[in-house]
Parts: structure tokens; sequence; C-alpha cells
């Protein structure tokens, strides 16, 4: 076992240690980043005011505004040259949040990436293949990091180029697949279509998922196709990355490593903190980041925490389900879109009109498409070229999502109008039928 001794604290020893460096952390944060300090003063408490667990619904909230408002290098608590990476994630405008880490972030980083490793039965005689996507996402070198640490063999093929991805994991034999569900889903599929039959041809055990949204039912469908042991796996940019939470082999629910993080669950309306075991917005304080200290951060996610000792012997509070989230933002296939970028990268769009339509659907891979109104006045002009507008959209929406979205353009007045919030979002994936037109 990866770091046993840690894996295997005790609810108390949990506490103690979050205790301790709780109340440190908060002097570091005032101390080291002006914003923290402000926000102190308007709440007229400092430091010293935090003296045990209980107090910490005094220290305000942080919220990924925050992290946008301090583009481009983030929430700061060190000299720059103490910082040796970055990395970044959408934003609900076109501007990414990015985060940083110091060398001891990196180092507690890979620490836990290594003991979800191990908790989802992962070995150091395994073989890693890493389809998460390297680059400024935390997906890929998270994992990459993580495997190496416990001591794996990684293969880094990162997303897409599936054939050869197939045909390597066939000829290394891989024993752990670690990418976005939906991507899972599309192996399987996609090496049954080459010709394999994924539970003879390869030597799959372990899964590695998450970073979106994933049902039991996708579950067993992959571990079906597979043969193999699908753990899922929880975690944000702001928060390192993936290694916040993994599931245990018993597979109902995922430790968060309580030595490294607070977890609160809010009221997402009140901000009022709710009694332990209440579903409600989970809230996270990082125990020991150096680079960008985050207090008390909303994110957005739904979930309800346990914290009876698990059948696995742990006592990281664990994250039953992961509900929903509060804010409109979408994970489709793994990258998170939220709808005011759509809006954003049509606005920009000389000829469009303003009323649009966005809908998620699942055929093998999440699916995005945009139903769109030209505007009135170029609709009638002898300028309107339908394929050369169409073109231009999906460029311009491709370039602020970095994804493809299937674009529809409509008559003025086509899409149906409403007195109160526009329905712009339509999400079908979780929906019988499917949709063969937009
Ligand atoms: O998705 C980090 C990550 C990479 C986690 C690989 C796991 C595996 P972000 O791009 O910042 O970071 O997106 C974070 O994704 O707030 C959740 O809404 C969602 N999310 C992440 N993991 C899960 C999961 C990475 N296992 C946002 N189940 C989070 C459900 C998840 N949602």
């Amino acid at each position: 076992m990866f770091n046993k001794k840690a894996q295997l604290m005790k609810r108390d020893e949990i506490r103690k240690v979050q205790e301790e460096k709780m109340l440190k952390m908060v002097k570091y944060a005032y101390d080291n980043v002006p914003m923290y300090k402000r926000r102190f003063k308007n709440e007229g408490i400092t430091p010293k005011d935090i003296k045990s667990l209980d107090d910490v619904h005094k220290v305000p909230f942080t919220v990924k505004d925050d992290l946008r408002d301090h583009y481009p290098y983030g929430i700061l608590a060190v000299n720059k040259d103490d910082v040796v990476r970055f990395h970044a994630s959408s934003g609900t405008t076109g501007k990414p949040t990015v985060v940083s880490y110091t060398r001891n972030d990196m180092d507690t980083w890979n620490d836990l990436m290594a003991r979800c490793y191990s908790t989802a039965g992962v070995e150091p005689s395994d073989i890693v293949q890493n389809a998460y996507g390297y680059g400024l996402f935390t997906g890929g070198l998270g994992f990459h990091q993580g495997a190496e640490e416990l001591g794996c063999s990684v293969l880094p093929t990162s997303t897409g180029n599936t054939k050869k991805q197939i045909q390597m994991m066939k000829d290394f034999q891989t024993s752990v697949l670690a990418c976005t569900p939906s991507y899972a889903i599309y192996l399987a599929e996609a090496a049954q279509k080459h010709g394999f039959d994924p539970r003879e041809d390869f030597n799959l055990r372990v899964g590695m998922f998450g970073a979106e949204p994933w049902s039991e039912e996708a579950r067993t469908s992959i571990q079906d196709s597979f043969g193999l042991n699908a753990q899922d796996v929880y975690g944000m940019s702001e928060l390192y990355g993936p290694g916040v939470a993994v599931e245990c082999p018993e597979q109902n629910g995922l430790h968060i490593w309580g030595d490294e993080f607070y977890v609160e669950t809010i009221d997402p309306n009140t901000g009022e903190v709710l009694p332990e075991g209440e579903k409600g917005e989970m809230v996270f304080t990082m125990l020991s980041r150096e680079a960008m200290p985050l207090l008390r951060y909303r994110t957005k996610d739904i979930a309800t925490i346990e914290y009876e000792e698990c059948e696995c012997g742990r006592y990281h509070p664990k994250i039953k389900r992961i509900e929903g989230r509060s804010d409109d933002m979408l994970i489709v296939g793994g990258v998170n879109v939220f709808p005011s970028q759509i809006e954003e990268a049509l606005l920009e769009t000389e000829g469009i009109g303003e009323h649009y339509q966005i809908i998620v659907d699942r055929d093998v891979l999440d699916k995005l498409f945009v139903r769109v109104e030209v505007d009135r006045e170029y609709y009638d002009s002898d300028e309107y070229d339908e394929e050369e507008l169409l073109g231009r959209t999906s460029e311009n929406i491709t370039a602020i999502l970095n994804i493809k979205a299937r674009v529809k353009l409509l008559e003025p007045g086509t899409l149906p109008r409403t007195v109160g919030k526009a329905k712009r979002v339509v999400d079908l994936r979780e929906e019988e039928d499917r949709i063969e037109e937009i």
C-alpha cells in the first residue's frame, strides 16, 4: 500500500492533523495573499479568531471568479520564481482560470495521485495507459506523475488516435486504463469495431475514470466490456487536479484525502454550513498548498459526505456520489463547457442573431449541438451565404471551447420564445430517445 500511514489514519488522527494544518494555513494565506488579508479585514477577523476547526465557518469563501480576477498568474502566495508548473481550465468567460504549483505542491499532488492508484488496486508492476489529455488540463500530467510515483510503467498515449491506442493496449498488454468514462466506452466500441475482443485480447484489470459525471450503468458497461474494475476518481484543477478523492474496491463512495483537504458541505443558496451527512455544495480548504492557497473554495459540486469507517478500513470521509452542479457548467466528453462561452462565440459572429439553443446528447461519445437563428437583416440581405456563415460560426465556437459543435442555422423566429428564463440548454444524455436531426 502506497503511503500506508496516511491511507489508514484513524478519524481522530485526521481531525488532529486537519486542525494543526488549518490554523497554519489560515495564517499563511492571510500573511501572503493580499486578497485574503482584505477579505479577513472586511469580515473584521484575523487568523487569531480561528482557534479550532469549529471556527472555520467564520473564514470567507473563495470562488472561481477570484481566480479569474487574478489572471494570468492566479492567486500567488510565493514568488513567481518558486512556481514550477501552471495549469489552467475554462472559466465562465473565454478567460481560463490559472492554477500554480511549487515543487512541494507537486510532491504533495504526486503523493495524492499515487495513493489514489494504490487505493483503486493498482500495483507498481502495472502498465498504465494514460489516455487523459496532456497539456493545460490537469488530467494528463496528474495521472502520469502519480503512476510514476507509485512505480508503474506509463504509456502516455493522451487522448485521441483511437486505433493506435487500441493496438498499443493489446501489444503492451496494458493493465490499467486511465481516461474519462465516456472515452472508455468509446474505446470498447472502437476495439470491437476493429475486430478485437476487449476481454480476451487485452489485459486490463483496473480503470481510473473521472473528470465528468458517470452513472452506475456506465460502470457496468465498462466493466463488462473490458473485464476490469472501473474506479471513480474526483478532482478539479483548483485543488491540484485529479487526486482529491478516489473509490476503494468497495465501490460505494470516494475517499477524500482528509489530511490534505478539509471538506464542508454548505447550502448553495445561503452559504450556511450543513450538518454532517446532509446533501450540499462541497467546499474545500487545501491544507498545505504553497503556491496558491485556497480557503473554503466553493466547488459548485453537489454531494453527500459520509464520515463512518469504510469496509476497506479507511476513515477518510467519503463522497457518496456527485449529484450534479449548482451552476450551469456542462461537462461534454470531459471538457468543461459554460453556455456563456458558446453565447460569447455566437455574439462574436457577424450575421448571427441572438436566439440559440444548446443540445447535448450521447451517441457513443457526448455530442454538442448548437441551433442558432440568423440575424434577420443579414438573412434577408444578398450577402447571406449559409455555408460560409456556418463555417465561421463553427470555427468561433471551436476557438473558444476547444471542442467541436455541430451547428445548425435557423430562419429568424424559428426557436420558441419564452416569457421567463430562456431554456438555452437541453441535456438529452440521460434520456431514452436519441436525436437524429437538429
Ligand atoms: O476534471 C480534474 C480531473 C481529471 C478529475 C481527471 C478526475 C480525472 P476540471 O477540469 O477543473 O478538473 O473539472 C472539475 O469536473 O468540479 C466536477 O464537476 C467534475 N468532475 C471531476 N471528476 C468528477 C467525477 C478535472 N469523478 C470538475 N465525477 C469538477 C463527477 C467530476 N464529476
